[in-house]
């Protein structure tokens, strides 16, 4: 029996945008460019619709001419539906019968007064809203979230929007029920432009396999020096679906235990980026004993802090990836010395037993 398969596409954006005759169906995804762009190429691409699904950040592309879209496609025969849902219907969703996409955007300004900042009280109502659904819908596990947030290192009230960003997310973990340190989702945060913040999420009906990366300290453990509250999420996360798996890694940066390496040196982030990458990847692999998963097999995409280190990353990952295209844009990283971050994702399908 074939697999329902469930997996990643990259589609660079340019003005040859054509409609696409993909037979797939898109659960959803993100168009990564200049906003005002991106989004109507897309529309064109995939029909409005699906466009519909997809979030839009708004980053310097420095690869496809516009920007390009990572979108989610799925091989099953249900009808994928689509709706809102929230207060203000500010999130959009789409599901299959096996996994639910969903994304929104919230403008601080909308937010925060009394004790909480703006972006916390932001970043608190949009996981709060996006786990409600979750539960409503019965897709009840996040697998993956995308976080953007304006200004990310820029401090308010002497401490890191970034920072402030997980206080608000860890109180809707905790409110979820979903305790930060029992298998969290994979997930990555980095900078955007714009007022909004933007956060998506893949989620299924059964809870994924949390994956760790032993070079490094699990970062719903990183001390208190990082913040009053740490990130909650795993390094990489592990669906399965019956002979099908999807793993998705986290934004994976220069980090070895807790502490950001070769501050600096971009070229050395990569390098320590991508051996922790092969680390998650080495763990995944332990987790379903056995060699199903390859690091040159998972979509990626990067982001690279300032626009003048592209040549320097693309070179570097040319040599060390010569087989995988790899999309780049710029972006802020959640640490202020961090300047490379990648993530990656792919499925892969267990061979029955003979
Ligand atoms: C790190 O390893 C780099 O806050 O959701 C990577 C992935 C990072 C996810 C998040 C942050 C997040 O700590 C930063």
């Amino acid at each position: 029996m074939q697999a329902k398969q469930i997996g990643p596409l990259v589609l660079p954006l340019g003005n040859d945008a054509s409609p696409s005759d993909e037979p797939e169906r898109w659960l959803g995804g993100a168009a990564y460019g200049q906003r005002a762009v991106v989004g109507r190429q897309l529309a064109l691409r995939i029909g409005k619709r699906a466009a519909a699904a997809c979030a839009v950040v708004d980053l310097v592309p420095l690869s496809a001419a516009h920007g390009f879209a990572e979108l989610w496609h799925v091989g099953g025969a249900g009808p994928v539906t689509q709706d809102t849902h929230g207060p203000q219907r500010e999130i959009t969703w789409s599901a299959d019968g096996s996994l639910l996409f969903a994304h929104l955007s919230l403008d601080e300004k909308d937010f925060g007064g009394g004790a909480q900042r703006a972006l916390e009280a932001a970043a608190h109502a949009a996981y709060g809203n996006l786990f409600d659904l979750l539960q409503r819908s019965g897709y009840a596990h996040p697998i993956r979230f995308w976080n953007y947030l304006p200004r990310i290192n820029v401090d308010e009230d002497g401490l890191e929007r970034y920072r402030h960003f997980n206080v608000g997310r860890h109180a809707a973990f905790v409110e979820a029920r979903h305790p930060p340190e029992s298998s969290p989702p994979a997930a990555c945060a980095l900078g955007c432009r714009g007022g909004a913040i933007t956060v998506m999420v893949l989620a299924g009906r059964e809870p994924p396999i949390a994956i760790e990366n032993p070079r490094q300290v699990s970062a719903y453990r990183y001390p208190s020096q990082y913040g009053p509250r740490p990130p909650t999420f795993s390094r990489a996360a592990l669906y399965r679906d019956g002979a099908y798996a999807l793993l998705t890694i986290s934004g994976t940066a220069s980090i070895v235990g807790h502490e950001t390496m070769h501050i600096g040196d971009v070229v050395a982030q990569v390098d320590e980026s991508l051996r922790n990458l092969q680390a998650v990847v080495d763990a995944a692999n332990e987790a379903v004993g056995g060699q199903l998963f390859a690091v040159d097999c998972l979509k990626m995409k990067a982001y690279v802090r300032h626009a003048a280190d592209a040549d320097r990353v693309r070179r570097q990952l040319q040599l060390r990836l010569p087989a995988t295209p790899i999309p780049l844009v710029r972006a802020d990283i959640c640490r202020a010395d961090l300047l490379f971050e990648i993530e990656a994702a792919g499925g892969a399908t267990f061979q029955a037993q003979a």
